[in-house]
């Protein structure tokens, strides 16, 4: 009885839900640009905004998430935030209660980059424009969002792949290389990896001798670095791909006797205040910055979408590196 009972609600509820979702689309498709169609963000009033969050992995993610909840504030857009604890199940599930709830804008960051077809063909039908932040997706089909703001993570490890050759230019001798990956499948852990590696493989004394994930998380960061430390005894640079894991690193370094920044040279991605503050203690060698502050551009592009405004399909991120010296410059300042 219980289990008919259930059934029944739930096929009530998928029928009313995808009647609602089929008024909303047709509303959105008839009304020419939705400004006046009426829903929760209608003519004019305020402009309400699902974000799906990656999880709270890190400092940059902690500075991103501020970003995107201030920046809504102060542009007047209704945020509902939701956080998807690094998993790529609860933001599918985000997005599709976004729908259900009918938000004028969903954006998110997605944990990986594969697998949003189907979703988020579901919002297209549903007439709710999407924007991507900081990480994008592999869709063949670029029509299923609007606009992609973020990094261009490939650069990121192409600038610290020339930095390293700049270090060892002239040094014949090999250099072993250990690599802390971000979490697997992220377009930031793949990209900083492919770049760093195409610029380092123009000369073969470099060599990645283990390359492995650190889940972008300092306690990930310091255990796996405890164990190339066990495995090589002749780690000459460490590549973490963002500042959190170098950081965990660095106590892995240390509580092994060797000196961070002298005897195992480091390079992360960020910049921090934590790995900018190490990066001026001499701990770390070069950080290449990755800006979390995307949030006022964010609130900008949800405003001309909902407005029908075109916007651009990809907007990047300006940053730049630093070294100890430019650290120590620049920390007084850092925001972040
Ligand atoms: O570098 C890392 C975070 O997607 C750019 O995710 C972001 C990355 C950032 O966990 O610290």
């Amino acid at each position: 009885m219980r289990y008919l009972e259930d059934v029944v609600l739930k096929k009530w509820s998928a029928a009313v839900l995808a009647g609602a979702l089929a008024v909303g689309a047709l509303a959105g498709c008839g009304g020419g640009d939705d400004a006046g169609s009426g829903d929760s963000g209608g003519g004019g009033g305020k402009i309400t905004m699902g974000f799906s969050q990656v999880g709270a992995e890190s400092g940059w993610r902690t500075a991103n998430t501020k970003s995107i909840q201030e920046s809504a504030a102060t542009a007047g857009i209704d945020l509902k935030f939701s956080d998807a604890q690094g998993k790529q199940e609860n933001q599918i599930k985000a997005i599709r209660s976004f729908i259900a709830q009918r938000v004028d804008v969903i954006a998110f960051s997605p944990v990986v980059e594969s697998g949003w077809d189907t979703v988020l063909k579901e919002a297209k039908d549903a007439n709710i424009p999407v924007i991507l932040t900081d990480r994008s997706v592999d869709s063949q089909d670029k029509t299923l969002y609007k606009s992609f703001i973020g990094s261009d993570f490939v650069l990121e490890g192409k600038k610290a792949g020339e930095w390293l050759v700049k270090e060892y230019e002239g040094k014949p001798e090999p250099v072993n290389i250990v690599e802390l990956q971000g979490s697997p499948g992220a377009a930031p852990a793949n990209d900083r990896k492919a770049g760093f590696a195409e610029v380092i493989k123009a000369d073969p004394k470099f060599k990645v001798i283990a390359s492995q994930t650190g889940q972008f998380t300092r306690t990930d960061g310091k255990e796996v670095m405890e164990a190339f430390l066990k495995a090589h005894q002749d780690i000459d640079v460490l590549y973490a791909h963002n500042d959190d894991m170098g950081l965990g690193a660095i106590e892995a370094i240390e509580a092994a006797g060797k000196k961070p920044g002298t005897d195992i040279k480091i390079i992360t991605v960020d910049a921090v205040k934590d790995g900018m503050t190490a990066l001026a203690a001499g701990k770390i060698n070069y950080i290449v910055e990755c800006s979390p502050l995307l949030g006022p551009q964010l609130m900008d592009l949800a405003k001309k979408v909902k407005a029908g405004e075109t916007v651009e399909q990809r907007v990047v991120t300006e940053e730049t590196t630093f070294t100890q010296e430019q650290a120590k410059a620049a920390l007084p300042d850092r925001k972040y």
